[in-house]
């Protein structure tokens, strides 16, 4: 047989999946990054989820109206325009987005948990949060600033207002994390048995915990995947990032902070 036999015709990308991006003026590398990634591997799919927390965070969507939030609009725009269908999840920095920014970036608003079906697999995206149940602070939290009473009142105030106030919780938040214990900052095992309960699917993609990996969750026909994406981060000696992708085999890929394949 020759070398020839052996060789497989490349698979086109159907769909990519990326998530914590954590994107801000203040990191122009993984800015870069990011507009190097949608010019590059985004150009080459069909579909592209972009699952929480893409920017540091969302004060409302009247912040388009600062030159890096639009910047970012346009790039992602610029990439529907291609033919490319964006669709975007909530994170927990970002579920301020709403409509106009939509708009403005040419994506379509998913709800978390979202299932999908592309390349003949059902998926469930989630970003991650909802499942961290441990994080007892966290999910009060969380169960407060998801109301969409408490949404309004807060959009109402001036844009300088929230932005002092969401720096005040990321402030918190980040004095909170060093003590918190690390397993308390990961999903659950029952909230995650519970999410393919609900769903009815063998397979989860979501990110937030910022611990990528491919867990694999029992044996044969019952066993279930969970991928894990990575948070993104140039602006550091040794980057981080990566993203996972679906070909038309209907196979999932795991990809590192340079676009290789994770065995
Ligand atoms: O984001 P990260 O990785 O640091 O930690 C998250 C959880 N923290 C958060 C908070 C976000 O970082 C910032 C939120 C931005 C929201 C934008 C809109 C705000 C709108 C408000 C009204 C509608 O999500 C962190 C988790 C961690 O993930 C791991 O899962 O542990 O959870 C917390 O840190 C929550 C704390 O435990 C409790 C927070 C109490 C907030 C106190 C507010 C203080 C206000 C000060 C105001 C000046
Ligand atoms: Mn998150």
């Amino acid at each position: 047989m020759t070398d020839f036999q052996f060789m497989q015709k490349a698979q086109p990308t159907v769909a990519l999946f990326v998530s914590d991006l954590h994107l801000q003026a203040s990191l122009p590398r993984t800015t870069a990054a990011f507009l190097a990634f949608l010019q590059s591997h985004a150009a080459q799919t069909q579909q592209l989820y972009l699952l929480g927390d893409i920017f540091e965070y969302w004060a409302g969507d009247d912040d388009l109206a600062t030159p890096y939030n639009q910047f970012i609009a346009d790039a992602l725009k610029a990439l529907q325009a291609q033919g490319v269908q964006l669709y975007w999840m909530a994170g927990n920095r970002d579920f301020l987005v709403g409509q106009a920014f939509a708009d403005a970036a040419g994506l379509t608003l998913l709800q978390d948990p979202h299932v999908i079906t592309a390349a003949g697999r059902r998926l469930t995206l989630a970003h991650g949060d909802a499942q961290c149940t441990d994080d007892h602070a966290y999910m009060a939290f969380r169960a407060q600033v998801r109301q969409p009473a408490y949404q309004q009142q807060f959009l109402a105030m001036p844009l300088a207002q929230r932005k002092a106030i969401i720096e005040g919780i990321r402030k918190n938040s980040q004095d909170a994390n060093q003590s918190k214990e690390m397993a308390i900052m990961d999903v659950n095992a029952g909230a995650i048995d519970t999410l393919f309960a609900q769903t009815g699917t063998d397979t989860l993609i979501h990110g937030h915990t910022h611990r990528p990996a491919l867990h694999r969750l029992g044996e044969g026909p019952a066993g279930k995947l969970r991928y894990v994406l990575p948070d993104w981060e140039y602006d550091v000696e040794t980057p981080r990032g990566g993203w996972i992708s679906l070909t038309a085999d209907g196979a999932l890929h795991r990809h590192d902070v340079n676009g290789d394949e994770i065995a």
